[in-house]
């Protein structure tokens, strides 16, 4: 009896470690003065069987997180954007996220980003917070954001 136990104890542990998961990985931004505008990058691996759409994000110490897309200014045409950071790109936020099954998604400098606007509190480099990311068709997703110095 306490075999079987272990047997199935063990066969849950691999299914939730295996290949079949869903996850996020080295999500940073930079420090930022509370009051200001802060990127967040990651990347979200989705391992599992179906595309899953991300739409929308919130943390404590913002408020209000978007999703945007950085590109150069001439695919902005028709757009409203604002980028403080450079004159080169221009950023647009996306209402959803496709993560297609089996990829992962990155969000990176120069492409897709969270955007954290109306700092609430400072971000210092070496601490870390938490962002919540919630989806149309999967669970919340709490994901650690280290805060690192440029
Ligand atoms: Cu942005």
């Amino acid at each position: 009896m306490i075999d079987k136990l272990r047997i199935i104890f063990l066969a849950l542990l691999l299914t939730a470690c295996g290949p079949n998961t869903f996850e996020a990985n080295g999500a940073w931004a930079r420090p930022t003065a509370a009051g200001g505008t802060a990127a967040v990058y990651l990347e979200l691996r989705n391992g599992t069987a179906e595309d899953l759409v991300l739409v929308g994000a919130r943390s404590e110490v913002a408020r209000v997180i978007e999703m945007h897309h950085s590109m150069a200014m001439d695919e902005m045409e028709g757009m409203i954007a604002n980028e403080p950071d450079t004159d080169v790109m221009k950023m647009a936020p996306v209402a959803e996220l496709r993560l297609e099954a089996g990829e992962t998604f990155v969000f990176e400098p120069g492409g897709y980003h969270l955007m954290l606007i109306d700092l609430e509190q400072g971000l210092v480099a070496g601490e870390m917070f938490f962002v919540t990311l919630y989806f149309l068709n999967s669970p919340d997703l709490q994901v650690e954001v280290q805060v690192i110095a440029p």
